[in-house]
């Protein structure tokens, strides 16, 4: 793999890196993208799904959903990029990792710093009282689970079209993206924001932006270097060569 020559020498001495990552980074392990041709959005819109009204309306079929994927994720693993970001954050002193995923994979791989921006879909809380609830049963007979302290809905804590991130994420991604040196989006469309702003805050900072993903995105003319292939091929790569890269400058 060619990488360039600023890139080779900021992995020599590179101390400050923020990631986000997106849907494309947990695709090698068998979770459907968003907007892909396989997306989960292909078959259904956003909105209809992915909001609070549309939960108020249809808590069952929302619900449905969510288990849907919960059950998959819970047969899934994390992929050879996922491993590849927590020797990552090994190398260096400051690392963040934002994901706008809710899959849990990070964290399973083994990340320690991980921001997540839209919450996790394996974490459940009452809509009226707040408590958290882990394990939310949602059968064929019980659609739509409730809270046993008071009887209100449970929804997946998941951040939802228009509504907030949760307080002081986001806040924490943007000082990581404003500090760093090196900023990687990886597998991401960055079509959805507070989330896809992150790699201009870090360009605007100075740093250098590496972009990898399937395929060209929203981002890719302000990125300064995009590798287009498969993050579990790529960046393990990546991470091999700034390993020796600091060998030998030592
Ligand atoms: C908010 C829920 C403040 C959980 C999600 C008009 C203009 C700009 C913004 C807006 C606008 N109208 C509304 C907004 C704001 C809106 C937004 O950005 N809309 C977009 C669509 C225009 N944002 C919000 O509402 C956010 N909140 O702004 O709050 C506020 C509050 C109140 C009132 C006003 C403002 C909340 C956004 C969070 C929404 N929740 N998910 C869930 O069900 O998952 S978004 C959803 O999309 C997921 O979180 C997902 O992570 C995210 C982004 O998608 P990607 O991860 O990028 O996935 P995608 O499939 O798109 O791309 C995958 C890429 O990987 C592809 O490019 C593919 O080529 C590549 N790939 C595939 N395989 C591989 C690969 N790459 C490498 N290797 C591979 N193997
Ligand atoms: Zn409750």
């Amino acid at each position: 793999m060619t990488i360039s020559n600023k890139l080779r020498s900021l992995f020599k001495s590179v101390e400050s890196i923020c990631v986000l990552t997106g849907a494309g980074i947990s695709a090698e392990s068998g979770v459907a993208t968003f907007r892909g041709t396989d997306g989960l959005w292909a078959k259904l819109k956003p909105e209809e799904l992915a909001s609070f009204d549309a939960f108020l309306k249809n808590p069952d079929i929302v619900w449905e959903w969510y288990n849907h994927r919960r059950q998959i994720i819970q047969e899934v693993k994390p992929n050879p990029a996922h491993f590849a970001l927590t020797k990552l954050e090994t190398l260096v002193k400051d690392f963040t990792l934002a994901t706008q995923n809710i899959d849990n994979l990070h964290f399973r791989a083994g990340s320690k710093n991980v921001l997540e921006l839209h919450g996790n879909i394996e974490r459940s809380y009452c809509v009226d009282c707040g408590r958290i609830v882990a394990d939310v049963i949602v059968t064929p007979e019980k659609k739509i689970p409730h809270c046993s302290h008071c009887g209100g809905i449970i929804r997946p804590d998941v951040v939802w079209f228009g509504e907030m991130l949760p307080d002081g994420v986001f806040e924490k991604a943007t000082n990581a993206a404003q500090r760093c040196e090196l900023f990687f989006t990886i597998g991401t469309s960055a079509v959805v924001y507070p989330a896809a702003g992150l790699p201009l805050t870090a360009r605007e900072h100075g740093a250098y932006i590496v972009e990898i993903n399937m395929e060209r995105t929203e981002i890719s003319n302000i990125v300064n270097e995009t590798f287009l292939g498969k993050a579990g091929e790529i960046l393990p790569e990546l991470i091999s060569i700034m390993e020796q890269e600091r060998r030998q400058a030592v």
